[in-house]
């Protein structure tokens, strides 16, 4: 074991839908047929990380934050101001319980360029639903700001929407594998092209939300998996996606959903100049 438990929950039983991460298979929708929300599948690879990715250049990504939860690791997220740090809803814990660690690459050496820093709130985006992973958005706020500098720099808020083709950058510490875990000890990244609406649909009947969207391989092989929740999918250097959920990791013909940044955009400033 790795001593850590990024994303560890795989849970994916019905009664904590919320605390998947991703790779969590999404609950049956609500027009699902049996009635029983998680007897969807057998096969759930839960990891949840980077797959066939990249160790991404060192503090290409000073957005990129991991949050512990009790001293474990848990979320990914992006750092957007100083204060303020996007994550995924169903990355939500107790404030006090959470830190942020910023400036990171490798997480086993000290190597001069961290912050870790202790969250002071947390708001789910208040239409968020579990059951349906929908709205999978939330505010962290840092009880104290976060010095920027080359290695902590926040990410711009993408305004528009994210489009089919776009190709995009998505990073993160977890797990490298399909089957069983591995974390890895540097970041991750991976380039994964926007998929169309259609295709998302296809791949999840009834599961996609106007709040989601697709990114990935339908051939499966790369994707993001757990413990990359909440972090970030970067198009034309903006935050367009929250890592959020996904059948497996990498698995033929379902690619990973994430979070449209985009919806959220005035509920992000009002958060930001009101809490
Ligand atoms: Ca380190």
């Amino acid at each position: 074991m790795p001593g850590s438990k990024e994303g560890s929950p795989n849970q994916v039983s019905g009664s904590n839908p919320g605390h998947c991460q991703r790779g969590c298979l999404r609950p049956a929708g609500p027009m699902g047929t049996s009635g029983v929300p998680f007897a969807v599948a057998a096969p759930l690879d839960d990891d949840d990380k980077i797959i066939n990715g990249y160790e991404c250049p060192r503090h290409s990504q000073p957005w990129q934050v991991y949050f512990t939860y009790s001293g474990n690791r848990w979320c990914g997220g992006s750092l957007i101001t100083a204060r303020w740090i996007i994550s995924a809803a169903h990355c939500y814990k107790q404030p006090k319980t959470l830190i942020a660690h910023l400036g990171e690459h490798d997480t086993t050496k000290e190597e001069g360029s961290e912050q870790h820093i202790q969250v002071e709130k947390a708001y789910q985006y208040f239409h968020y639903n579990a059951y349906y992973i929908d709205h999978d958005f939330m505010m962290v706020k840092l009880a104290e700001p976060a010095q920027l500098n080359h290695y902590v720099q926040p990410i711009p808020i993408a305004s528009s929407c994210p489009t089919e083709g776009s190709w995009c950058l998505v990073s993160g510490w977890g797990n490298l594998k399909t089957s069983g875990v591995q974390y890895p000890d540097n970041l991750q990244c991976l380039d994964v092209p926007v998929l169309s609406t259609s295709s998302c649909e296809s791949s999840y009947p009834n599961k996609i939300t106007n709040n989601m969207f697709c990114a990935g391989y339908l051939e499966g092989g790369k994707d993001s998996c757990k413990g990359d929740s909440g972090g970030p999918l970067i198009c034309n250097g903006e935050l367009y996606g929250v890592v959020s959920w996904g059948q497996g990791c990498a698995q033929t013909g379902y690619p990973g959903v994430y979070t449209k940044v985009c919806i959220y955009y005035d509920w992000i400033k009002n958060v930001i100049d009101n809490y």
